[in-house]
């Protein structure tokens, strides 16, 4: 259960760092799975269902930048999304019931991590309401220098920005020169091993590449109240079936009432050239973080 501050935080600023949600034995098993997962993807060649792979990736030297859907991969992450640590803080900031949406995994090796440039993942999968959010779970002690993803606190009340490229195309990225964003105001999400971090599905986030020399894993479960439903319909997050999603409720009852709220939509269509994963889509985009020598004006 979060305190009254932290779900008042949470309601004016769209994002809250909550201390302590995953109890150690659990982080630790979850980073020894993970481990082995990077040690499988040493005869992987190509991103696929499970990898998403950072370039320079090679058997000699695995470098994986995502685990996609880790809640099929192995139980753990399923079990944490549907545990009370987890489902008492949801229950708080998005109401009665909640499905998971989606899972991703986000590595950022050390020396190498990708960048993921700003963006609201509204922009990615709008639902018919908004209370709808995204838990960083922090597997690592996790700080500005190993990557920490930033967010830009209130601008879940604002604008749904424009996502897609001069060609019209979506890439996923919101334009850092011209969508007139003060990014100044961006806060770090840092925390201990075992905090999570909740942010609301319109708050504009992004994250740095991870220079120092410690990892940061990120285990990232997107969740919607159980009435909010995808706009796009089922087959985004759900491979089109009905099935799959009526068994992704983590707690409370489902519902086939859809209820609406009137935040602002932009579809992302036509969809992204550069398909596969948020770094793939952001790749037709410009860059606000950038690679090594690219200068972070924060
Ligand atoms: O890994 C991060 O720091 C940010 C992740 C994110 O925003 C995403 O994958 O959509």
């Amino acid at each position: 259960m979060l305190t009254q501050q932290q779900i008042e935080q949470y309601r004016e600023d769209g994002t809250v760092v909550v201390p302590g949600v995953l109890d150690a034995a659990t982080c630790k098993l979850m980073k020894d799975v993970l481990a082995e997962l990077v040690e499988g993807s040493r005869t992987v060649t190509a991103h696929d269902n499970v990898y998403d792979l950072e370039p320079g990736h090679s058997a000699a030297n695995p470098l994986v930048r995502r685990i996609k859907k880790p809640h099929t991969v192995h139980p753990v992450f399923y079990d944490f999304a549907k545990s009370n640590a987890l489902t008492d803080c949801l229950r708080d900031l998005i109401g009665d019931s909640g499905r998971l949406y989606g899972s991703k995994l986000n590595l950022k090796v050390p020396g190498v991590g990708s960048p993921v440039e700003w963006h609201q993942d509204w922009a990615f999968y709008p639902h018919t309401n908004d209370d709808v959010l995204a838990v960083g779970v922090m597997l690592d002690d996790t700080t500005v220098e190993n990557g920490a993803m930033y967010v830009i606190p209130g601008t879940h009340k604002g604008q749904t920005y424009d996502h897609h490229g001069a060609d019209g195309y979506f890439t996923g990225a919101m334009d850092p020169e011209t969508c007139g964003v003060d990014f100044s105001k961006a806060v770090a999400c840092e925390g201990a091993a075992g905090s999570c971090s909740f942010h609301h599905v319109r708050t504009i986030h992004g994250s740095a590449q991870n220079l120092s020399n410690r990892p940061r894993g990120l285990l990232l479960y997107e969740v919607a109240a159980g009435d909010a439903f995808p706009i796009m319909g089922l087959h985004n997050g759900y491979g089109g079936s009905y099935d799959e999603y009526k068994s992704r409720m983590l707690y409370g009852n489902e519902t086939i009432t859809p209820r609406w709220s009137d935040a602002p939509v932009r579809l992302p269509l036509p969809p992204a050239k550069n398909g596969g994963s948020i770094y793939e889509n952001q790749t037709a985009g410009k860059r606000f973080f950038g690679f090594k020598d690219t200068t972070i004006s924060l």
